[in-house]
């Protein structure tokens, strides 16, 4: 009998919202996972502490290294030890506000870390390694929606700057160097364990905070921008088939839906029983508790950014014609399973 081998996977970013559902997904799909860890003076390992044991270090299927993006030796002996089949790099600095705060940092990690694979990717030649960029839907900013393949990039945070220098990257080397290297262009995805300082899962805390008399007001930005919300845990899912393509090409990924932070802020507050009233406008608006009387929203300036991205709404017919990949997850879905699943 012809025993098949097993295909081994290298993820970096596998302690991150993303690259946990991944993993978990991969090793469903019977691959060798590997992924790359940052040394952290606390646990950074939550995401995936229930397929990983990472008191002792180690798992069936499941392989820990330390390394970081901007230490290419590390980069390095990783990629040569692993050898892997498929790299996906969702390893950034992910935050678009706080980009503005450590640009220098940010254009680092999450641009030039893609260079610093590809560049390993092309000098070790044993074997051909695909490669997989978390792009972003960012990259369009004020561009106007739907977004696709084909609109333009008019960025407006250094993060998307970065994410362009790393798509363009990725399109070059697939080009130059016949690299088996590709883009997902994904839109906002949320889940669960999304980091708790973005907005979806802000106001999922907050509220349900608020709710348990465990918070009083939850100050947030602006209430007017509109996002494209998917659910992580089906997004990965076409990571691994845009690599799985027998052609390498760049693929726009979203529900085709979007709604505003307030539209969210609403429904969230209609899952968990409140009835938000709101009056004023702009910095001045507030949200005040029907039932209560309190006032328990509150605009600050504090969470708007220098230029914000106001409206996006993806076009992803592209991988549903060539990859048969569609969504399926509801924005009421995502939301009851942020708030039932919220710890
Ligand atoms: P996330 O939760 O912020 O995870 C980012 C991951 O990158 C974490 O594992 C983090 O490690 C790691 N990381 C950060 N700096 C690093 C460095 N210097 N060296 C090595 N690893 C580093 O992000 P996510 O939401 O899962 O997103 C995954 C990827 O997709 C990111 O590249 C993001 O920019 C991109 N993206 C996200 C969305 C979205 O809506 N979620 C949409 C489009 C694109 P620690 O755990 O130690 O911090
Ligand atoms: O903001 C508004 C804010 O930080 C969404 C990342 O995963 O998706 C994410 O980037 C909107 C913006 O996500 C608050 O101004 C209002 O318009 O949740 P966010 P993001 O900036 O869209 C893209 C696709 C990525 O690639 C990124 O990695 O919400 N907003 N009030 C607020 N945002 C935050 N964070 N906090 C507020 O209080």
């Amino acid at each position: 009998k012809k025993i098949l081998k097993k295909k081994i996977a290298l993820i970096f970013g596998i302690t991150g919202q993303d690259g946990s559902y991944l993993a978990e997904f991969l090793i469903k799909k019977n691959y060798i996972v590997h992924g790359v860890k940052r040394r952290s003076s606390s646990p950074n390992t939550e995401r995936i502490d229930h397929i990983f044991d990472s008191v002792n270090f180690q798992s069936k299927n499941i392989f820990l290294h330390y390394g970081d993006l901007s230490d290419v030796t590390s980069l390095y002996s990783i990629i040569y030890k692993t050898n892997p089949d498929e790299i996906y790099n969702l390893a950034a600095q992910s935050h678009v506000k706080i980009s503005a705060t450590i640009p220098e940092y940010t254009a680092n990690i999450t641009g030039l870390g893609s260079l610093r694979i590809l560049e390993i990717i092309r000098f070790y030649k044993k074997k051909k390694i695909k490669f997989y960029q978390a792009s972003s839907s960012e990259m369009f900013g004020s561009s106007k929606p739907p977004q696709s393949e084909t609109t333009t990039f008019s960025p407006c945070s250094i993060y998307a700057i970065s994410k362009i220098f790393s798509f363009h990257t990725v399109k070059y080397y697939r080009d130059a160097y016949k690299i088996h290297a590709c883009n997902g262009i994904l839109f906002n995805h949320e889940s669960p364990r999304r980091g708790v300082n973005f907005v979806t899962k802000k106001i999922i805390t907050g509220l349900t905070r608020i709710k348990q008399k465990k918070q009083k007001i939850l100050y947030l930005g602006n209430l007017d921008a509109t996002r494209d919300w998917g659910h992580a845990r089906e997004y990965v899912e076409s990571m691994w088939k845009i690599l799985q393509a027998p052609v390498p090409r760049d693929y726009v990924v979203g529900t085709g839906k979007s709604y505003s932070v307030k539209q969210f802020l609403n429904k969230t507050a209609k899952q968990l029983g409140i009835k938000v009233i709101y009056k004023g406008k702009g910095l001045k608006q507030i949200g005040i508790d029907a039932k209560t009387k309190k006032i328990i929203i509150k605009v600050s300036k504090k969470y708007f950014r220098e230029k914000e991205v106001d409206n996006l709404r993806a076009n992803s017919n592209k991988i549903k014609k060539y990859l048969n990949w569609k969504p399926k997850t509801t924005i009421d879905y995502l939301i009851s399973d942020m708030i039932n699943n919220n710890d």
